[in-house]
């Protein structure tokens, strides 16, 4: 499986334990298949109580990944030794809350890591980039974090770093108009992030729907079909590295205890 991984530079200020990397850029680096959908980011989600680690790229810049990740990007010339990675911090989910970004080509200035339970500790990196507009997962917990003060509380989490932050209208999908996450959330009467039913069906519809008819509403490519558009705009990212191309092994069956 390839994704685009999408560099989203941490601002200032940093976490406790990022503190001696301040003259180093560090980036939270998130797994994506859909590079079209940058343009739409309102937030980052990270899972609150999961592991994750920094370690140091070739070309001198930190990476905030889980561990898994960092050992499949080691062996993908990410670091200056094949096949090996220094952790150079530990961190938990809850130190990277509440923190200010900077991710490519979406029209909000700084966005804010904001907590997700529902991310999967063996896929991409644990750091999930949020399209709201197209993504109906994202869309599910952003609303569940708008709705619900007690829960942003719980994280420390502000209400400037979610209230603002509203869909982007960045593709038409016939059917589904220009906010397609948000038309089958209501269609599909999905309750929260824990519906996960629904929410599987709503992303395998709008992934076909998309992949097939969608149309750029914004940028370089606007009018153009997502189809013909998509491995130019990743390949525009990693030009203007903001982006790096990622690899994921086939699922393995394997044995822990021999
Ligand atoms: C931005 C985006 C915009 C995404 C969209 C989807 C959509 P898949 O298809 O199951 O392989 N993702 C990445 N890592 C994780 C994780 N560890 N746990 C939970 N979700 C994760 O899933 C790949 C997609 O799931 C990625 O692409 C990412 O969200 C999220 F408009 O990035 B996506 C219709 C979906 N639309």
């Amino acid at each position: 499986q390839e994704y685009t991984l999408i560099k989203m530079k941490l601002l200032d200020p940093l976490p406790e334990k990022l503190k001696k990397f301040s003259s180093k850029p560090i980036y939270l680096v998130a797994a994506t298949l859909r590079p079209e959908t940058m343009y739409g980011q309102t937030n980052c989600w990270i899972r609150p109580d999961l592991k994750y680690i920094a370690f140091e790229t070739k070309s001198g810049e930190i990476f905030v990944s889980t561990d898994r990740a960092a050992k499949n990007m080691c062996f993908q010339g990410f670091t200056k030794v094949e096949g090996k990675f220094d952790v150079v911090a530990e961190l938990l989910g809850e130190d990277l809350l509440g923190r200010a970004l900077k991710a490519p080509m979406t029209c909000y200035d700084k966005i804010y890591c904001l907590p997700m339970l529902t991310i999967k500790e063996n896929k991409g990196t644990g750091v999930v980039t949020s399209v709201p507009s197209d993504s109906p997962d994202d869309y599910a917990a952003l609303v569940d974090l708008k709705k619900k003060q007690p829960f942003r509380e719980k994280y420390g989490i502000k209400d400037e770093m979610v209230l603002p932050f509203e869909p982007v209208p960045i593709l038409e999908i016939p059917g589904f108009g220009n906010l397609s996450a948000v038309t089958i959330y209501e269609k599909l009467k999905i309750q929260s992030q824990n519906d996960k039913d629904k929410l599987a069906e709503a992303k395998e519809i709008l992934y076909l729907k998309g992949f097939y008819d969608g149309v750029m509403l914004v940028g370089d490519y606007k009018g153009k079909k997502i189809q013909d558009v998509k491995k130019s705009l990743q390949k525009h990212l990693a030009d203007k590295n903001e982006a790096v191309i990622y690899y994921e092994p086939e699922k393995t069956v394997m044995s822990r205890s021999g």
